[in-house]
């Protein structure tokens, strides 16, 4: 075997396991990237800040299915930990590497340094330090293989010396990859033949059956099985928001996104099942608002491949241990499809519900009102963007006005949302298109959201990563009204709008300032030329749409 430094040896794993970026603020690893540069074509992406790189990998990672790498020196490892939550709430593989302490000096009062491997538990899969060289190549083994395998999620690795100095380090070694573990997901594990069959038993017998597909669904590339089972037994689809893109919205089966941040007509059709079947959702708190969309109780039965999530919410009928794809396969294979005819009158029923949400919601989908509705944003994008984009969401607002009244119309489009954090989908939908760079992107956030990371349009700009970012810009995070006006007793004071009202800002003058395209809409019909302006521009965009401040996102109904 040769010997080789750490730098040589994580140059050539990460170029192995198929990483085109890294995202990370210097200085840490010094040498590998020298060594990147060398040795391989990876992209060295810094950003303005540790936590916007490791958004920008986790959008990598939900983009593409493949890890995410973001990096930080000792000063700014929890930073990235704090990036790594949204990661983990939504089970996307990104791979964190810090630079750590040296046990030489460690306890001494070392500048900037604390003992950061704690803060990465709660937020990783798999925590663990790089004290040897010689532990380079089975360490990032295992850092893939973590990250991958099961339900994904971030993995942190902290290298000796405060920037990970251990990778000039020499010894006998070699860089061998596991291309098996360079995506998720790296197993298709096979359901058992009895546990398919109860199920389907269960769903053919059932009169009002409805399926809520979560982000297993995606993970697993799932999406076909999941519309070819709905279709041949006939059977609604609702989804998780973050298994929003397993079905398109204008399939006439789709009632749209249920529980919390959802579509009125999902609660609806959900509520009134008598069989929920869940797919790839751990039919946690905001798919199932908090539990009482559909009632713990309603008979169910859960798809997943962890065997610790099925049943963790619904005492279930039947559980079925496996991976989506393979799963909803097999039940396609076995499924008796005259059995759909006996659900007819509760998919007509499902359909005039939808049908409702339709004609309640149309007039502000459709308004001409200045300023500017969000709904109307959001029927603009169905109808305008591409069919192969990447449609990335921000939290708050943005989250239930895209995740309510925004409709993906084709099965080549997809769907990433933040699973909580403000200002996340700014970075991550850079990161998406880092990973995507021949799909469009789109990015809808509000202007609470864009603040957060607004350094990276420089980024974006510098490094050429042509994102369209929609700003729904009311000068405030008015998600919060409602909060406040609880808060005082029916309708808060004047001065209590300072808690969430902002300046007036042009977030398009910004944009250009530094080095992108900014776009100022004011009127409805400006949006859809505006959009078309942004996807055919060769720059990043920020289209800055002034929108009113009173408009508030319907809450879920239960
Ligand atoms: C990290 C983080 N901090 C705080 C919040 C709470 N929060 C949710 S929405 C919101 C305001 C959203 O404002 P904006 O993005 O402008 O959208 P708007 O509500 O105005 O449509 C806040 C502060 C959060 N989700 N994440």
């Amino acid at each position: 075997m040769a010997k080789m430094t750490g730098a040589q040896i994580l140059a050539d794993m990460l170029a192995g396991y198929g990483v085109t970026h890294v995202f990370m603020v210097p200085a840490v690893l010094r040498r590998t990237f020298a060594e990147m540069e060398r040795r391989t074509s990876i992209q060295r992406i810094h950003t303005h800040g540790e936590k916007s790189a490791a958004y920008m990998a986790d959008g990598y990672a939900r983009a593409s299915g493949r890890p995410g790498v973001c990096m930080a020196q000792v000063i700014g490892a929890l930073n990235l930990a704090a990036g790594l939550r949204d990661a983990y709430l939504a089970h996307s593989p990104v791979i964190a590497f810090t630079g750590g302490r040296d046990p030489k000096t460690k306890f001494r009062k070392v500048y900037q340094e604390v003992d950061d491997v704690p803060a990465f538990e709660p937020v990783t899969k798999f925590n663990a330090t790089v004290d040897a060289v010689e532990r380079f190549p089975d360490m990032v083994r295992q850092a893939f293989r973590a990250a991958v395998s099961g339900t994904p999620g971030p993995v942190h690795l902290q290298f000796r010396g405060n920037e990970g100095q251990i990778d000039q380090d020499e010894a006998e070694m070699e860089p061998l990859c596991e291309p098996q573990f360079a995506r998720v997901p790296p197993f298709r594990s096979e359901p058992d033949r009895a546990s398919v069959l109860a199920a389907l038993e269960l769903l053919q017998r059932a009169e009002r059956p409805v399926i809520v597909a979560g982000g297993g669904v995606r993970a697993s590339g799932a999406g076909r099985e999941l519309v070819a089972l709905a279709d041949k037994l006939g059977i609604p689809v609702a989804t998780s928001l973050n298994g929003k893109d397993s079905i398109p919205g204008t399939h006439p089966l789709s009632v749209g996104v249920a529980g919390s941040y959802s579509r009125e007509s999902a609660n609806r059709v959900v509520a009134a099942a008598d069989l929920v079947c869940f797919v790839g959702t751990e039919a946690g708190g905001m798919t199932t608002h908090f539990w009482a969309v559909p009632k713990v109780g309603v008979p169910a039965i859960q798809i997943d491949l962890d065997p610790e999530t099925l049943g963790r919410n619904y005492p279930l009928q039947a559980a079925v241990l496996g991976d989506a794809k393979t799963t909803l396969a097999r039940m396609v294979e076995h499924a008796d499809a005259p059995t759909a005819a006996r659900r007819q009158p509760w998919r007509e029923e499902a359909r005039s519900i939808c049908e409702a949400w339709s004609a309640k919601y149309r007039p502000m989908l459709e308004s001409d009102a200045v300023p500017i509705r969000p709904e109307r944003i959001c029927g603009e994008l169905t109808r305008h963007v591409p069919d192969d984009a990447i449609v990335v969401v921000d939290t708050g607002h943005a989250g239930m006005w895209m995740g309510g009244m925004f409709d993906l119309r084709s099965p080549g489009q997809s769907y990433l949302r933040s699973a909580g954090h403000l200002g996340w989908a700014f970075p991550a939908g850079l990161g998406a298109k880092c990973a995507c760079p021949e799909r469009p992107v789109v990015t809808f956030t509000g202007d609470a959201g864009l603040w957060y990371h607004i350094g990276e349009i420089e980024t974006a700009a510098r490094w050429r990563i042509n994102t369209v970012t929609v700003v729904n810009n009311n000068a405030s995070g008015n998600q919060s009204k409602r909060g406040f006006d609880r808060a005082y007793g029916g309708e808060q004071t004047e001065k209590a709008r300072e808690l969430w009202t902002y300046r007036k800002v042009n977030f398009a003058r910004i944009a250009e300032e530094m080095g992108a395209v900014g776009l100022r809409v004011e009127k409805p019909a400006e949006f859809a030329p505006a959009l078309a302006r942004a996807l055919a521009a060769d720059r990043p965009v920020i289209i800055d749409v002034v929108t009113d401040i009173d408009a508030l996102a319907p809450t879920a109904v239960a």
